[in-house]
């Protein structure tokens, strides 16, 4: 290779450094398999993900937690880290290994969230059998001791970004990463899940962090596994949760120098828009022009694991399914994020309801029914058709800019990716228009009202003239409020 085009290999990847996912080929979207068994997301791996072309999985913390009594074993008790022992409800090392060794076999990349800024919030004993000592700040598992933190103090003034950073959120004990002891357990920490194959991590809590000290210990994380089928010399994907919509001392653009962030004005944006917050018709100029990071710096999102639970009216999740289901098709059929992500749910009552749980406190696995979708109180989004069809529908139009934009000036729009794809949403009102999709002459299927199988379509059909036209009529009251057509659908 000529040293220009070296020079230009090097340059690339230190621009795109900590923020290229290392998808496969053709693959595209994180899901969150929130909660679940390392064992059952080996198996969703081969027989669900790889054959519809997700990117990868965040897998819920690997490493030692507090076990929590109170409130039946919340899901939020994998926030309270006791050790870096791989041994959670999830499954132990063992399974944690074979799990991502499965996953990366069938192209399916594992992110692994990456609880760092704290340890517990009181005493008790851990998933591994390991002890927090909490008054007196020992972590013997670790071994962290009381210099390995911050002087107590509590988070209480957002408009300080000492008190932010320095402080205890919720009264969980707060560690100090500018400290060699600290920066190196968790860099051994991180370095150990290298080893293992996963091929990035989500931060937990950044924005309580140091932008310093975070840049310093991603700088210290080894190559990715080149036997997990990586490519020689690829740093880890860095997503950190930075929680900003403006108007606090800590700010989402500290964090972007080094890896992405969680693009929280994302989600609030796109759940006003498809609730009919504001005209559909205004997300003409979305992206960094509604405050959010420039795309290769953020992992679009529609609901998380946290701001499902809130109540949030903003938020849409599982329990809003239209407008939720929409808001994810947009997410997918538009070219802002470099990486988004799905959260796949358990059902929920309450905020700190855990996962599905036998009388002991084992995780129970999700069953899958005969049409595909799960039960055991799995909610699994990803299995959703108008979710992992959208999926589909990325892989299908990657590299393309957004073509043929339409609006009716209100609640109707449509969108082509080149001459790749075609989506076309509403809200409120029935849309009968014939629109340029600018894709080649043929018959389509509808992905969001049904499958292309075999060459016929379980939903609507489009018929694309040779003028590259279509005539699309989608009801106010359909149960879903789009149409998506693209060229691997086409019949
Ligand atoms: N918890 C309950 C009680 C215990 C856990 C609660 O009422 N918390 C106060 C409001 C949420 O504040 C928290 C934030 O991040 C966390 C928290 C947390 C990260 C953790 C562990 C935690 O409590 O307990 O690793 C938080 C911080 C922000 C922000 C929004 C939320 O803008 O700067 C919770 C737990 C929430 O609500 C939680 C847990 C894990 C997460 C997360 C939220 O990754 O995003
Ligand atoms: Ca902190």
């Amino acid at each position: 290779m000529h040293f220009k085009h070296v020079l230009v290999l090097c340059l690339i990847n230190l621009v795109l450094g900590q923020k290229d996912p290392h998808f496969a080929a053709d693959r595209n979207t994180i899901v969150h398999l929130f909660e679940w068994k390392w064992s059952d997301i080996a198996d969703e791996c081969e027989r669900f993900l790889a054959p519809k072309g997700f990117g990868g999985v965040q897998i819920s913390p690997p490493n030692e937690n507090l076990v929590v009594t109170s409130s039946n074993r919340p899901w939020w008790e994998r926030y309270q880290p006791v050790s870096y022992i791989l041994n959670t409800r999830s499954g132990d090392e063992t399974a944690l290994a074979d799990m991502i060794s499965r996953c990366n076999a069938v192209g399916v990349r594992i992110y692994v969230d990456t609880v760092i800024n704290h340890m517990t919030g009181i005493g008790g004993t851990g998933t591994a059998g390991s002890q927090a000592d909490h008054d007196g700040k020992n972590y013997p598992a670790v071994p962290y001791g009381p210099d390995d933190f911050h002087e107590f103090c509590t988070i209480n003034n957002y408009q300080d970004a000492s008190n932010v950073r320095n402080c205890e959120l919720e009264g969980l004990i707060d560690l100090n990463q500018s400290l060699d002891h600290v920066r190196s357990k968790i860099i051994e920490f991180m370095n150990h899940l290298v080893d293992l194959g996963v091929a990035g991590f989500r931060v937990d809590a950044a924005k309580h962090m140091w932008p310093a000290d975070l840049e310093a210990i991603y700088g210290s994380l080894k190559y990715l596994n080149t036997n997990h089928g990586f490519l020689d010399g690829q740093k880890p994907f860095i997503f950190q949760e930075v929680v900003d919509f403006g108007g606090e001392a800590v700010s989402k653009h500290e964090y972007t120098g080094f890896g992405t962030v969680v693009e929280f004005q994302h989600a609030v944006s796109l759940g006003n828009a498809f609730q009919g917050g504001t005209q559909l018709a205004n997300l003409a100029n979305w992206g960094p022009e509604w405050n959010l990071v420039d795309g290769p710096d953020a992992l679009a999102f529609i609901c998380n694991h946290d701001n499902q639970r809130t109540g949030s009216t903003q938020i849409l999740t599982y329990k809003n399914p239209k407008p939720y289901k929409m808001a994810i098709a947009f997410m997918l059929a538009h070219p802002y994020g470099t990486t988004t992500r799905v959260i796949s749910s358990f059902a929920f009552d309450d905020y700190d309801q855990g996962p599905p749980q036998d009388g002991d406190g084992n995780l129970i696995s999700p069953i899958i029914n005969d049409d595909g979708t799960c039960g055991n109180g799995y909610v699994c989004e990803h299995r959703w058709r108008q979710i992992f069809n959208m999926v589909g529908f990325r892989n299908a139009v990657q590299g393309t800019g957004i073509e043929n934009w339409w609006s009716d000036g209100n609640q109707q729009i449509a969108f082509g990716r080149g001459n790749k794809g075609f989506v076309a949403f509403t809200i409120g009102y029935d849309l009968n228009q014939h629109l340029q999709t600018g894709l080649p002459a043929g018959s389509y299927c509808d992905v969001i009202s049904g499958n292309a199988e075999n060459g016929t379509c379980t939903g609507k059909t489009i018929i694309v003239g040779e003028n590259g036209y279509a005539d699309l009529s989608l009801g106010a009251n359909e149960d879903d409020g789009v149409i998506a057509i693209h060229v691997n659908a086409k019949l």
